[in-house]
Formats: structure tokens, C-alpha cells, sequence
């Protein structure tokens, strides 16, 4: 945990987010500004801050994240036509949160390239 982030906050219950779903390594909850009809964060409990930090121990954690946000997906009913996972990379992507974060969007039609 790191004391300033928002996310941790959210992740040791000081901060109560919209929780969609948490396991012992993983938390999931509805993004304060969703762009989408389902606009989902998918988080590590612990804190890692940009995709730039992770390294081979990651690897499971990593997996699982994904996994969870398959699984979101299919629990909302947005994983048939389909849905994107999104992840910000630093100030270029547009990351504004350091504690990585996949968004799990759908329940619309994506268009491509993103902005
Ligand atoms: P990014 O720009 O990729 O770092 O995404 C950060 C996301 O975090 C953004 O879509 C808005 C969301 N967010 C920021 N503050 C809060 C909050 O207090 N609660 C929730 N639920 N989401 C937040």
C-alpha cells in the first residue's frame, strides 16, 4: 500500500468504491466517469504504478487480472457482441491514476483507432 494513492485507499476499504468484484489478488469497481454504458477498473490489491514497472514476477498477477475482467464481462452480459480492456501507460496515454488499471469497456459499439 502507498499512502497517497487513491486506489490503495480504495483497496484497504478507507475509500469505498462501487465494488463489481474482488478476490485476494484483484479488485474491481465502476469508473466515476464512465465512457461506456459498462466502464469497469480492474486493479492489483497491491500497488504497482505504471505498466513500466512490471517485471517477470508480475506474471501471474497479470494473468489474473485479465482473467477477472474476462470474467466481469461475462457477468455483465457485454462479452458477446464484445468489449475492450484498456490500459494507460504515463502521461501520453492519458493515465491519471499510478496504480495500473485495466478499463474494461462495453455495452456499445468501440470505434477504431482510439483517440
Ligand atoms: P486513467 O486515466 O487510465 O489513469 O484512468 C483513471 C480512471 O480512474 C478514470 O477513468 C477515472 C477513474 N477515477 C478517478 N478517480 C476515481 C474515484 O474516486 N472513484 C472511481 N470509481 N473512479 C475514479
Amino acid at each position: 500500500m502507498t499512502a497517497d494513492c487513491l486506489f490503495c485507499k480504495m483497496v484497504a476499504g478507507s475509500i469505498k468504491p462501487g465494488t463489481v468484484y474482488e478476490d485476494s489478488d484483484v479488485l474491481a469497481f465502476n469508473d466515476i466517469n464512465p465512457q461506456a454504458p459498462v466502464h469497469v477498473l480492474v486493479i492489483p490489491k497491491q500497488h504497482i504504478a505504471t505498466l513500466n514497472d512490471l517485471d517477470a514476477g508480475h506474471a501471474t498477477l497479470t494473468g489474473k487480472l485479465i482473467r477477472a475482467a474476462a470474467h466481469i464481462a461475462r457477468e455483465t452480459g457485454i462479452a458477446e457482441p464484445g468489449y475492450r480492456l484498456v490500459l494507460n501507460c504515463n502521461a501520453d496515454a492519458g493515465q491519471s491514476v499510478f496504480h495500473i488499471h485495466l478499463h474494461l469497456l462495453g455495452g456499445r459499439h468501440m470505434r477504431w483507432p482510439p483517440g
